[in-house]
Parts: structure tokens; C-alpha cells; sequence
């Protein structure tokens, strides 16, 4: 079976790779399959609702069970802001250079560094019916950035439980931590049976 990942982030579509590899699943990119939309409008207030626009809205243009992330940041002292402006904290295009000076000015004297990273993954089967499942991370963020792997916020963010950021670790231990991991083994235990009937 061939499952369209809705997603034009090429990090998470790595970590999804990493993550999500059930037997006999076939994953496939929008950027490797010609005619999808360039670009869904992410205007819900919540993940979820912007995971199953993006899951609905590319599951109807191509015909294929569609599998989609939206995910961000939530800081406790920014009343869980950027959240689901995580990607254009500073504007758009998304900069990841400018997020993460905005979000170090936004925390400048602030000791509440407690901050959760949140991942929503959408199903879209070919008839219209969805689904979704979450997954997070608790952790903080720190007063510069450390590190040079992963993509975001990852440089400021270190996981409770560790003193490396996402950008510290590899990403072999960021996935078995972080908030997609967490969602992805949920998506696999709760939809197995429907993405792998024959395996
Ligand atoms: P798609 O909509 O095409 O999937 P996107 O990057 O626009 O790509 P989102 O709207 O879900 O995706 O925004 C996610 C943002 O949240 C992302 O740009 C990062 O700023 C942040 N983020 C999410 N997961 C992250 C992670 O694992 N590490 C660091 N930052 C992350």
C-alpha cells in the first residue's frame, strides 16, 4: 500500500521515514508526486484541525491515503504561544534563525523556561473518513542555541530528562523523545491494520 505524506518540510519528512516504517508500507512524498497543491492554507486555531486540513486537502487531490504533521512549539510563560504560528513566529517565509531569535527575546529575563514541543498526525483514507492521534515532549528552553542537528526550535529546546538540546542529540535519540515519535508509534498502533492488511 502507498501512503502520501502531506508535507513539504523535508526534516520531518526524514524523521517521519525514520519513525514510521511499517512492512510493506510505501511512503511517498508530495514533492516526488507531480499536481498536488503547492501549499494548504493553515488557518484552523488548533493541530488538529490544521493536521486534517492538510491530511483532507492532499488525501482529495491525489486519491491516496494521506498521512499529515502539524506540530510546534508551546513556551508556559508565552501562554503556549508560538504554538500553531510556530512556523512563521517572526513572519513569513518560515526563518528558523529568526524564530529562535524572537522566541530568546520574547524569554529575555524570564526564569518560567518550561516549554513542550506538540505533534498531531492526521489520517485521510480515500473515502474522506480522519483520524488523528498526538504525541509530546516536555522539556525548556535555554538562553542560546546549542548544537547543529534537527530543524526549528531544536536548538533551544532540551528534552526533561537530558541536558543535550534536539540539536545535541542524534536523531536516533530525538525520536525516541520528541513529540513526533511519541505521535507516530501512537498512529501505528492505533492504524497498523488499515496501512498494512496484508503484511
Ligand atoms: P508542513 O506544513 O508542510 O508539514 P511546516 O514546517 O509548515 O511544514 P507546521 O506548520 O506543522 O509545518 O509547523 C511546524 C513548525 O513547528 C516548524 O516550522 C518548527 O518551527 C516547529 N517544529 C515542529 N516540530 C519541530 C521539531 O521536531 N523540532 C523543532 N521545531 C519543530
Amino acid at each position: 500500500m502507498t501512503l502520501l505524506i502531506a508535507t513539504r518540510n523535508h526534516h520531518k519528512l526524514d524523521e517521519i521515514r525514520q519513525i514510521f516504517a511499517l512492512p510493506s508500507l510505501r511512503l511517498i512524498a508530495a514533492d516526488e508526486l507531480p499536481g498536488l497543491p503547492d501549499d494548504v492554507v493553515e488557518d484552523a486555531d488548533t493541530f488538529e484541525g490544521n493536521a486534517l486540513k492538510k491530511a483532507r486537502e492532499l488525501c482529495a487531490a491525489s486519491g491516496l491515503w494521506t498521512l499529515a504533521d502539524d506540530s510546534g512549539l508551546e513556551v508556559a510563560a508565552l501562554d503556549n504561544a508560538p504554538g500553531v504560528f510556530s512556523a512563521r513566529y517572526a513572519g513569513e517565509p518560515c526563518d528558523y534563525a529568526a524564530n529562535n531569535a524572537k522566541l530568546l527575546r520574547a524569554l529575555d529575563g524570564v526564569t518560567d523556561r518550561r516549554a513542550r514541543f506538540r505533534c498531531v498526525i492526521a489520517l485521510c483514507a480515500p473515502d474522506g473518513r480522519a483520524w488523528t492521534v498526538d504525541g509530546r515532549c516536555e522539556g525548556r528552553i535555554i538562553t542560546e542555541t546549542r548544537g547543529e542537528n534537527g530543524f526549528g526550535y531544536d536548538p533551544l529546546f532540551v528534552p526533561d530528562g537530558s541536558d543535550k538540546t534536539f540539536s545535541e542529540l542524534d536523531s536516533a535519540v530525538k525520536n525516541t523523545l520528541s513529540h513526533r515519535g511519541h505521535a507516530l508509534r501512537n498512529a501505528a498502533d492505533a492504524w497498523r491494520a488499515w496501512l498494512t492488511p496484508h503484511a
